[in-house]
Order: C-alpha cells, then sequence, then structure tokens
C-alpha cells in the first residue's frame, strides 16, 4: 500500500468520523508534516478532506474518478483487478495493456484512463473517449485457448456489460453481435479484443472496453447514446457512479471467465442469448465490402453469427458488422 492508499484506508475506516492526526501518523509510519502534504495531493484528485487543528481530517466526499484506490476498494474478485493503473489521458488503453502484457505483466491487470486521445474501435476505425463521461478500460487476459476461440472473449465480455449495466441503473441493455451493447437500439458500450498469438497458442488477449456513462450526447458521434442520456429520457435525472459500473464489470468478467473455464461456452452462449438484441430480427450484414439481408439465426460454438438468407440458405458470419433493421 503506497502512503496515499493507507491515509485513505484510515479515513475510509472512520467512516465520516475524525481520524486523528496522530493515528494516521502512527499508521501511516510518517511525519505530522508529511501527512498534510499527502492530505493535499489527495485533495487535489478531487477528495474533499475536512481538517481541524484539534480533531484531525474526515473524508467528506469521494471523486467519481477511475483511479486504483477506489476500484480496488471492496473488489470481490479475485484476480481481475488484483492490478489496476490507471491514467488521467493516453492514446488507447488497449495499446498501454498490450506493451504492459509483452513485458509480462499478469493476467488481470485493469488498464483504465479518464480520457484517450486515440481510442480505437474494430478495423482502424476510431472510439470517441471524451474525458470524465466514459469509462475507458483493458484487461490483460492470458486464458488457454486456441486463437480463433477469440471471439468467446468479447461475447463473455458483453454479457458482463450487459449484466452490470442493468445492475447498477436498471436499464434494459442489450448485447448487438458481435461487439455493441445498446441502449434504446442506441450504442452505449463498444468492446475491441486484440491479441498476441502463435500458431496455435494465445500467449495474452487484451479485451478493451468502452462505455459511455454520463457523456453529453453532443460529445458522441451519431447513433451512440450514453448511460446518462438513457436514463434521462425515461425521467431519471442521475448521474451513474462510473467507479461503481466499472467495478461491477470487472467482477462479472471474472465470473463469466471462471464459467468459461470451468463448464465450457455454452451457459456463457445462453446468458448472451438472453440478452441479446437481434436473433430473429431482419438484419443487415456488411463482411468484407458485401452487405445481404437476412436474419439473425444463432450464435456458434465459436461466436460466429449464423444467419439465414434468401431459400433459407444459413450463413456463418465469423467477423462483420451487422445492422438490424427496423
Ligand atoms: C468498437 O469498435 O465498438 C470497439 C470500441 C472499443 C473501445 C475501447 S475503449 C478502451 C479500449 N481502448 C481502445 O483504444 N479501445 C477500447 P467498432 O465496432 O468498430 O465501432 C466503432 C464505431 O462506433 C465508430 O466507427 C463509430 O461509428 C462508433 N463510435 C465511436 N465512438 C463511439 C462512442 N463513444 N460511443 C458509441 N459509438 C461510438
Amino acid at each position: 500500500m503506497t502512503i496515499d492508499e493507507n491515509i485513505l484506508h484510515l479515513l475510509r475506516n472512520g467512516r465520516g468520523n475524525y481520524v486523528s492526526g496522530e493515528e494516521l501518523r502512527k499508521h501511516a509510519d510518517i511525519s505530522r508534516a508529511a501527512i498534510w502534504k499527502h492530505i493535499e495531493k489527495l485533495r487535489d484528485e478531487g477528495y474533499e478532506i475536512e481538517a481541524s487543528p484539534h480533531l484531525g481530517y474526515r473524508l467528506i466526499h469521494i471523486p467519481d474518478s477511475l483511479m486504483p484506490d477506489e476500484i480496488k476498494w471492496k473488489l470481490k474478485s479475485r484476480v481481475m483487478g488484483r492490478e489496476v493503473i490507471s491514467y488521467k489521458l493516453v492514446d488507447s488503453t488497449n495499446d498501454v495493456a498490450y506493451s504492459l502484457a509483452e513485458k509480462g505483466m499478469k493476467e488481470g491487470a485493469v488498464i483504465l484512463a479518464e480520457e484517450q486521445a486515440h481510442g480505437k474501435g474494430r478495423h482502424g476505425r476510431k472510439w470517441v473517449s471524451h474525458p470524465k463521461g466514459g469509462i475507458y478500460m483493458s484487461c490483460i487476459l492470458r486464458p488457454n485457448i486456441p486463437p480463433n476461440e477469440i471471439a468467446r472473449i468479447t461475447l463473455l465480455a458483453a454479457v458482463a456489460v450487459a449484466k452490470s449495466v442493468r445492475e447498477v441503473s436498471g436499464m434494459p441493455a442489450m448485447i448487438k453481435w458481435p461487439n455493441d451493447i445498446l441502449l434504446n437500439s442506441r450504442k452505449i458500450c463498444g468492446i475491441l479484443t486484440e491479441m498476441k498469438a502463435e500458431q496455435d497458442t494465445v500467449d495474452f488477449i487484451i479485451l478493451g472496453i468502452g462505455i459511455n456513462v454520463n457523456t453529453p450526447s453532443n460529445h458522441l458521434p451519431e447513433g451512440a447514446t450514453s448511460l446518462r442520456e438513457e436514463m434521462a429520457r425515461s425521467g431519471r435525472v442521475e448521474s451513474i457512479s462510473r467507479v461503481e459500473l466499472a467495478k461491477k464489470v470487472i467482477e462479472h468478467i471474472e465470473e463469466n471467465y471462471n464459467i468459461l473455464k470451468k463448464e465450457g461456452f455454452d451457459p456463457i452462449i445462453d446468458a448472451w442469448k438472453h440478452y441479446s438484441a437481434m436473433l430473429g430480427s431482419r438484419v443487415k450484414v456488411v463482411m468484407q465490402n458485401k452487405t445481404f439481408e437476412a436474419q439473425a439465426y444463432d450464435i456458434d460454438s465459436d461466436g460466429a453469427l449464423l444467419v439465414r438468407r434468401e431459400r433459407g440458405i444459413l450463413q456463418r458470419v465469423s467477423s462483420g458488422d451487422v445492422i438490424i433493421s427496423k
């Protein structure tokens, strides 16, 4: 634990009551003067801490920032999030995670940022990453799977996000194959899964997740929305805690990852279908610059989409985009 973490821990345990300077000094093993420096630093990070010459220090407000202390506080997962690294601004959390994984960073590390200068989507597309309103995070996974099963990880993460959004906000988040989470047919989350693999084995996977939580709609592209915007539409004017949502997502990723390892992919597919916004619907499939109409039919054991084209012909779509027809 760093000194800042230690001081925060003691203040939190005070549950809004004063913690004396002497107590902080003893437990953090620093001088009284040094305590003041650390309190000032925490204040700069957005913590509201009241200081009284006789009583000590009292924690009044915790900022909703994606800092390691906040994410790790009472996090229920064991492996995911055991290491959390947060940045104010990065080009892309996926790129940071990738280079850390190459240097040997362990499975379960989570990289978070308040803002991305070059957030990435699939196929060289951009992910708009407005500061403060969103969650931009990447997890390092080292599963023992062949490269062709990577789509399973994307689907597993989509289930984790849909479930977390529902639990935190009560809003009916749905999944659109392969990597979108929708609210009222508009995109609030995208997932970008990248990997380093050698022939038949995956070295590591970077699971990147972007969620528009409190982002104002004028900072989002056409067709996108945020959790707060959609809640406001249904008459609920409130902000969602990004920290709470990020923690839930981390916990549910671990839960699903363990299910995948112990029970296989079937239970994940079942959960995915439960949240699916598209099975049974008419869709337009865009695949390698070709477009065709079909009916979304099922998901196969590798996470590919099965569609039924005219005259009942079934086709497997392993990568591409799908537009749900109105
Ligand atoms: C995705 O790609 O949806 C994957 C997005 C993954 C973003 C995360 S953030 C953390 C991590 N670090 C990264 O650099 N990336 C990951 P795709 O299916 O290709 O969708 C991209 C398309 O979604 C764009 O072309 C826009 O149309 C739209 N889009 C861009 N920004 C958006 C946003 N903030 N919200 C909703 N839609 C957006």
